[in-house]
């Protein structure tokens, strides 16, 4: 079927509408209608050049919601009707990394899902006869998208296409940081640092699991009302500290924070996270993406002093399982969506959602087809 989409040709130019050629499903694929999309930080990153796993030609998008329309062989959980939020990060339910409690990161079509394509290693998209490479398993930035069964997440019909896309990817990483991550328990104090998209979530589920003090930590005096909007207790503009950051923070929550999230993707501050967590038993989380090449680096006794380090993908949601649950909270009101959107396009004014981004403008844009 011929199909709208926005195409990344090239690292470092603008996405292209064009009609590109979508195959069918295969064994074990479905045929999506995605309604909505978000455009997240992840999909400037890899627009950008800065993504070592960048390629292209290719569909990016990662932040979608729509509706089944059709199924290929061997599709059993699903049909047509269905709603659905695909997921970056799949759940199969049997490989080795889906039994194992300890992770979400389901193994099943890593590879190909890597190389942008399908689990069969070749590509739904094609443009004039050649073929257009799949994002993250997704690609929600074209009207209809192929996804593997096992990475589509059935949700509740009555959820707004246009608000629960973002549900897709930088709610359930924040929030999911918080709840599933970190059992962040209730009377914990915590640091957060940058509260864009990712960041705001965080804030908002340390709000959900009880935290008593949640610092936020941001260098644009923007973000301060809606960050307090969503349960921020103290705002820190690092350029206003007088003298080093860390000490500062240990100051404010008088001794260190039970839990700090790096929510920017900056080596430098990954480490001002870790130094600020409490010692003997303090645990810091990395959610941001740092560039190709970066490394942290802290001087050891900090973990021999009981801080602990470790990082959170989709916020170590098991996306079939909870992603539906998290749309049941928004639907419940048990946490906010709507305030985070706050700009919405057709396909068409895409590149406009990474013009905002660039500016600082935006948290959250949704593109509605
Ligand atoms: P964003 O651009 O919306 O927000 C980043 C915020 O950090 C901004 O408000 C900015 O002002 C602030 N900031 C920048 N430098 C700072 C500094 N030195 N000190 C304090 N604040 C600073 O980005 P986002 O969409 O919230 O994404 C954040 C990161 O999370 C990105 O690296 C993104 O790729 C990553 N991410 C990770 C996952 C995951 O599963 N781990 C999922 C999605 C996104
Ligand atoms: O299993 O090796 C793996 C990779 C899992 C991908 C997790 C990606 C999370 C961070 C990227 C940001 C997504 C928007
Ligand atoms: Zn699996």
């Amino acid at each position: 079927m011929k199909v709208k989409a926005a195409v990344a040709h090239q690292a470092g130019k603008p996405l292209t509408i064009e009609t590109v050629d979508l195959e069918g499903p295969r064994f074990g694929e479905v045929l999506v209608e995605i309604k909505a999309t978000g455009v997240c930080h992840t999909d400037e990153f890899t627009l950008s050049g800065a993504d070592p796993e960048g390629l292209f030609p290719a569909i990016l998008g990662h932040e979608g919601a729509g509706v089944v329309v059709d199924v290929g062989p061997g599709v059993t959980t699903l049909k047509k009707g269905d709603h659905v939020i695909p997921l970056y990060t799949p759940e199969c339910r049997q490989c080795e990394y889906c039994l194992n409690p300890k992770t979400n990161l389901c193994q099943a079509i890593r590879s190909t899902q890597g190389q942008g394509l399908m689990p069969d290693g070749s590509s739904r998209f094609s443009l004039d006869g050649k073929p257009v490479l799949h994002y993250m398993g997704t690609s929600t930035f074209a009207q209809y998208t192929v996804v593997p069964e096992i990475a589509l997440a059935k949700i509740r019909e009555d959820a707004p296409f246009d608000k629960v896309c973002y549900i897709g990817c930088g709610v359930t990483t924040g929030i999911g940081a918080v709840i599933f991550t970190a059992k962040v328990e209730v009377g914990s104090k915590a640091v957060v640092f940058g509260l864009g998209g990712i960041g705001l979530n965080v804030i908002q589920g340390l709000r959900l699991a009880g935290a008593d003090m949640i610092v936020g930590v941001d260098l644009n005096p923007a973000r301060e009302a809606m960050a307090r909007k969503f349960g921020m207790t103290h705002f820190v503009n690092p350029s206003e500290v007088e003298g080093d950051l860390v000490p500062y923070l240990v100051s404010l929550t008088k001794g260190g924070a039970d839990y700090t999230f790096e929510c920017i993707g900056n080596v430098k501050v990954m480490r001002q996270a870790l130094e600020c967590a409490h010692k003997g038993w303090g645990t810091s989380v990395i959610i941001g993406v740092a560039p190709a090449g970066a490394e942290i680096s802290t001087r050891p006794f900090q973990l021999v002093t009981g801080r602990n380090w470790r990082g959170s993908a989709f916020g170590g949601a098991r996306g079939r399982t909870d992603v539906p649950k998290i749309v049941d909270w928004y639907m419940e009101g048990k946490i906010d969506i709507d305030s985070l959107i706050t700009h919405t396009m057709p396909l068409e004014k895409i590149n406009d959602a990474f013009d905002l981004m660039h500016r600082g403008e935006s948290i959250r844009s949704v593109v509605v087809y």
